[in-house]
């Protein structure tokens, strides 16, 4: 039997075949995946195989299927363990808000970063933008101007009055799509904007710091009835990297990478090197200052350790 998992429980997977039958599976043994220490071994998106238990609606997994991509962060607390978002998906879309809660731009380029390391499109989706007053608007604007200007596609949507809900159907038309964001933002709201049928469980934002309340608590991958999947997920605190060298840091930044040649050192990491173009086009305007502060702030490695649901 060959299937994809479109839900992990850590212990339990939800694995649907062709015929769009869904099996509950569990793993067959210890997997292990070269070269990463992953918390799970298997995530949703991944193609699989297993033995059907003689009951007839559950099944062992015994083989992953190569992947053609996957999206991974730092772990939990240990800090030596990845975990595995979601595998073989075509976007990644990031749901951030600028109110209830907000969303830093620290948070949106470590998820970019990380998107360019394993060469998947992503797109910057502002939601809520039904509650924002002047000051708010006048940020999400300047945000979607930086990131406009950098080269990712982005869109200001409100899940809740419907407003650029057809635009972000249209996005997500016969791609598999990853929606990540800290909790709260109205990624689950969202997908019930662009697929009521589904009539997924969307949570409250707590009063006193305007958090979300962990309303999904498993990704899962959803179908959709335009053509199409959609992978919710957990909201999530930090977006944790796993190590990069210095040198692919720069290099995940496409207005950086773009510079690289004119640097004098081949291997510049446009931090101190005499002769940098990053930093040239830095004091001239041309690269975003936050942008800049936030590469520093990766190269550092800062922020690595409070990777957490909050
Ligand atoms: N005003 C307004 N509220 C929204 C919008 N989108 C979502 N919300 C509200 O925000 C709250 C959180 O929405 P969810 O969809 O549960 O958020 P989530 O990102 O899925 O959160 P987690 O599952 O916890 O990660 C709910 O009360 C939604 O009704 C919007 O566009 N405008
Ligand atoms: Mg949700
Ligand atoms: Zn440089």
């Amino acid at each position: 039997m060959k299937g994809v998992v479109t839900k992990s429980t850590g212990s339990w997977y939800i694995v649907r075949t062709d015929d769009t039958i869904t099996y509950n599976c569990r793993l067959k043994g210890q997997f292990r995946i070269h070269g990463i220490r992953t918390t799970n071994p298997v995530a949703v998106g991944d193609f699989v195989e297993f033995d059907l238990l003689d009951n007839g609606h559950e099944g062992l997994i015994h083989t992953i299927g190569e992947r053609q991509n996957y999206i991974i962060r730092k772990s939990i607390k240990l800090s030596k363990f990845s975990h595995i978002i979601a595998a073989n998906i075509d976007q990644l879309i990031i749901i951030a808000s600028i109110e209830q809660p907000r969303t830093s731009t620290g948070f949106i380029d470590r998820v970019l970063v990380t998107a360019e390391a394993y060469h998947i499109p992503a797109v910057v989706v502002f939601n809520k933008i039904d509650i924002y007053n002047m000051q708010s608007e006048a940020r999400y604007k300047s945000l979607m101007a930086l990131y406009e200007k950098v080269g990712y596609p982005v869109m200001a949507v409100s899940a809740m009055k419907g407003t650029g809900v057809s635009d972000f159907t249209k996005l997500l038309t016969g791609k598999t799509s990853l929606l990540t964001g800290h909790s709260g933002v109205g990624k689950t709201a969202l997908i019930n904007a662009v697929e009521p049928s589904l009539n997924l469980r969307t949570g409250n934002i707590s009063g006193y710091h305007s958090k979300g309340m962990h309303t999904t608590t498993f990704a899962e991958m959803l179908p959709l009835s335009f053509g199409g999947y959609i992978i919710d997920t957990p909201g999530i605190k930090e977006f944790g990297l796993i190590h990069f060298e210095s040198r692919e840091v720069g290099e995940r930044f496409p207005e950086f990478r773009a510079l690289l040649p004119m640097c004098r050192y081949a291997n510049c990491t446009h931090v101190h090197e005499p002769g940098c173009a990053v930093k040239a086009a830095l004091q001239k305007g041309e690269i975003d200052n936050r942008r800049y502060n936030n590469y520093l702030s990766i190269l550092n490695d800062e922020n690595l350790d409070v990777v957490e649901y909050d």
